[in-house]
């Protein structure tokens, strides 16, 4: 009987499906005038870019639900919004093309090209596959909880699916700019993590009961063997 119940128990155990935790989703605006991530003598001082005039990046951390651990996914799109790199140019989409309207020379090819301060842009840290990254570009980076860049920054655009790396606890998006104080606008974005697979806890309850009922049944075979052997009985 014993040994049937653990049976059955462990059976139950394969029929149980694993349940998803609730998937983390959120909407976020990005500022024309965020840069990507900050940077100073102590945090990433190998991450430079223009003359330091942005505001604070866009900030997704685990509080909004999203799990850090290496190895997640976090898919990054492009919504909606405009940015432009001049107050009075014509508007960049998220991947930097802009409108194509009076000023044609939008689509400036930033990547790993200095602007006009002579200084670079974000993008010149980001996988030159990559390239081109475009003048107002949307960028990310994992970092740490202090902001320290961890991993490689990376090219969102109009979207982009992205692994949490060792030692990463939140998630920055800003913008690919060298000079950031001229810029007006602001991009709407998505952040979603799909659920991770856990067990549900009656499954890990069935499990403990499946262990109980096999631990059971060996405790009675070996009690019945011990029987048998006291009794001169053959034992099965
Ligand atoms: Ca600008």
């Amino acid at each position: 009987m014993f040994r049937a119940l653990g049976t059955v128990c462990c059976l139950a155990i394969g029929l149980v499906a694993v349940s998803p935790a609730d998937a983390a989703l959120i909407t976020v605006a990005v500022s024309a005038t965020s840069g990507p991530w900050d940077f100073n003598s102590t945090l990433n001082s190998a991450y430079s870019y223009g003359p330091h005039d942005f505001t604070p990046p866009t900030i997704i951390t685990a509080a909004s639900g999203f799990d850090f651990s290496p190895g997640r996914q976090f898919t990054i799109t492009y919504l909606s919004g405009l940015t432009t790199p001049y107050v009075f140019y014509p508007f960049p989409f998220a991947d930097g093309t802009g409108d194509g309207g009076t000023y044609g020379y939008l689509n400036y090819d930033a990547s790993n090209n200095p602007g006009s301060t002579f200084l670079y842009f974000p993008s010149r840290y980001v996988d030159s596959s990559s390239y081109p990254v475009y003048l107002n570009a949307l960028i990310g980076t994992f970092t740490d909880s202090a902001g320290a860049i961890v991993g490689t920054p990376f090219y969102v655009g109009n979207g982009a699916t992205v692994l949490a790396p060792f030692g990463a606890s939140q998630l920055q998006l800003g913008i690919n700019d060298d000079t950031f104080r001229d810029n007006r606008g602001s991009l709407n974005v998505s952040v979603q993590q799909d659920p991770a697979q856990v067990p549900e806890p009656s499954s890990l309850a069935l499990f403990g009961l499946g262990s109980l009922g096999a631990a059971a049944a060996a405790r009675r075979r070996r009690n019945q063997r011990l029987q048998d052997a006291a009794s001169g009985s053959p034992s099965a």
